[in-house]
């Protein structure tokens, strides 16, 4: 254990390194606390409705001129802002670390993330690509082209503040269409780091940019409320709770706004009698316990073959017991604090419940003299389930990982995709037929299914997001841009004559 340093000044200092101005904060803004410590940064500025509204108007003027702006040269914005990003990669990271209590390589790690997607995002700028279709009409051409959106809306999450922007404006901004974010009221000043960071790669790229490309809204729900249900908004991308995308959801398909949902997951493995117990051992824990258990990845649930259960458990009771919880700055540390106060009592009632419910909880509570009185450090718990009630089929955003055992394989699925959420899932064994079976149709019904890794810690090349109660939205790799675009399909006729399609007749003298 660690004794926690001030963060204060360092925060403030990264700030104006990274170009933020006085003018970002003022004494009646919103608080921005550190969960190292508990301490008070700074106040930051909010935005009031009327402002965010004007930001919402440039961004749709910013629109019409963005989107006659070549897809290359859109690339070329991003190319700049993975620069600056790779320049600011310290100062940017270590801010994630003390604005959300994240271990220095995780924050650094999610900077990376950013960085990827830019370089994604480059290349993907000379290949929005649409298909040549083959038309049944003699003389004709039948394609499809994507177009810009419009504006796109990010609403993001405290617990990857940085990295979930960048997902969706790398894509967004090479797509054509501008964004408008309004950041978790828990990480404005990882938001300010960005908007500056973003600015400075807009200066360096010139004139073809139009003012309002970007906007930030800082402010709570009722400011993330004006973007929802704004018309000049085409997409909303909004990460957080089921709670939050069950309000979120009917508001957008009431104006047929698209939305990409990215919302709770409850991320399960399956431990077959095959499995290599030593690497499930590490996955486990590090994507149990990393990140102390706020990532929307995180790995909540484990499903135990019988005949290993009481060779991995053990063990993993001990790993817990082991682990460095402490200062996320201090070397060495492996668990950080939670985000706040919130977040361990939501953690406490869950354990009450799951001991109501029979569980056996090894680990948990708080970690005292961590901090200060502000600060909340938990142990990670492990829970063993009789089976699987109680907390177990809801996400608490804390770390917390129920385990309980299984005796057949189509027994784990049916636990496996028995809860609400679909995000994430992982198997671990050695049997070529368990690991296509999971992956297969019958098999995990999230987003993501893994063989012999964990189900977080994806990385960007991949479209992300899940089924079910986590929203359906993709974000990131593989072919989400799609969803940032519209897509026409486009007959041309080079002919002299009029063939109409499925052989209909309409001769007219004329
Ligand atoms: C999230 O928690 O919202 O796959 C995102 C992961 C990270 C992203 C998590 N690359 O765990």
């Amino acid at each position: 254990m660690t004794t926690t340093a001030p963060a204060r000044e360092e925060a403030l200092s990264i700030l104006r390194r990274l170009g933020v101005g006085e003018g970002a904060f003022a004494d009646d803004g919103m608080p921005a606390r550190s969960p190292i410590t508990g301490e008070m940064i700074a106040h930051v500025r909010a935005t009031s409705p009327d402002a965010a509204k004007a930001v919402i108007a440039q961004a749709h003027t910013a629109f019409l001129q963005w989107r006659n702006v070549p897809a290359p040269r859109r690339g070329e914005l991003v190319r700049l802002l993975g620069e600056e990003l790779r320049a600011a990669k310290d100062d940017l990271g270590r801010l994630v670390t003390l604005e959300v209590g994240k271990v220095v390589s995780e924050g650094l790690g999610e900077v990376q993330e950013m960085i990827d997607i830019c370089d994604f995002a480059v290349g993907l700028s000379r290949q929005l690509y649409g298909f040549t279709i083959a038309t049944e009409r003699r003389d004709h051409r039948m394609m499809e082209t994507w177009h810009p959106l419009g504006v796109c809306g990010v609403i993001s999450a405290f617990n990857f503040p940085v990295a979930v922007w960048s997902w969706n404006t790398a894509l967004a901004l090479v797509c054509g269409d501008p964004v408008v974010w309004k950041p978790s009221e828990k990480t404005p000043l990882t938001a300010l780091g960005v908007a500056a960071i973003l600015d400075r790669a807009l200066a360096r790229f010139g004139d073809d940019a139009p003012q309002g490309l970007h906007g930030l809204l800082i402010g709570a729900r009722d400011i993330g409320e004006i973007l929802i249900d704004d018309p000049r908004v085409a997409l909303v991308s909004a990460t957080g709770s089921t709670r939050m995308g069950r309000e979120v959801a009917p508001k957008l398909a009431a104006r047929f706004a698209r939305a990409i949902l990215e919302l709770g997951g409850n991320n399960a493995a399956i431990v077959a009698p095959s499995a290599d117990l030593d690497l499930a051992l590490r996955a486990i824990a590090f994507s149990a316990i990393g990140t102390a258990g706020q990532r929307c990845t995180t790995l909540r649930r484990l499903i135990v073959h019988e005949s290993v259960y009481d060779n991995l458990v053990p063990r993993l009771v001990k790993a817990y017991g082991g682990v460095a919880i402490g200062d996320p700055r201090a070397a060495g540390t492996l668990v950080g604090p939670l985000i706040d106060a919130d977040a361990f009592d939501g953690m406490e009632r869950a354990l009450a419940e799951a001991t109501a419910a029979g569980g056996t909880v090894h680990g948990g509570g708080r970690v005292e003299g961590l901090g200060g009185p502000d600060a909340f450090y938990a142990r990670p718990a492990l829970v063993e389930m009789p089976t699987q009630t109680g907390p177990m089929p809801h996400e608490t955003f804390a770390p917390i990982l129920y385990v309980t055992r299984y005796r057949d394989f189509e027994e784990a699925i049916a636990l496996h995709n028995g809860v609400g959420a679909g995000l994430s899932s992982s198997i671990f064994t050695l049997d070529i037929r368990e690991a296509e079976r999971f992956v297969g149709a019958a098999g995990s019904d999230c987003g993501i299914a893994n063989v012999n890794i964990g189900p977080s810690g994806a990385e960007i090349g991949g479209a992300f997001g899940g089924e079910k109660e986590t929203g359906g939205g993709r974000e990131s790799g593989s072919e989400a841009w799609k969803g940032y675009m519209r897509r026409a399909t486009n007959t041309v006729n080079y002919g002299t004559t009029l063939p109409l399609a499925q052989g209909v007749k309409f001769d007219i003298d004329g």
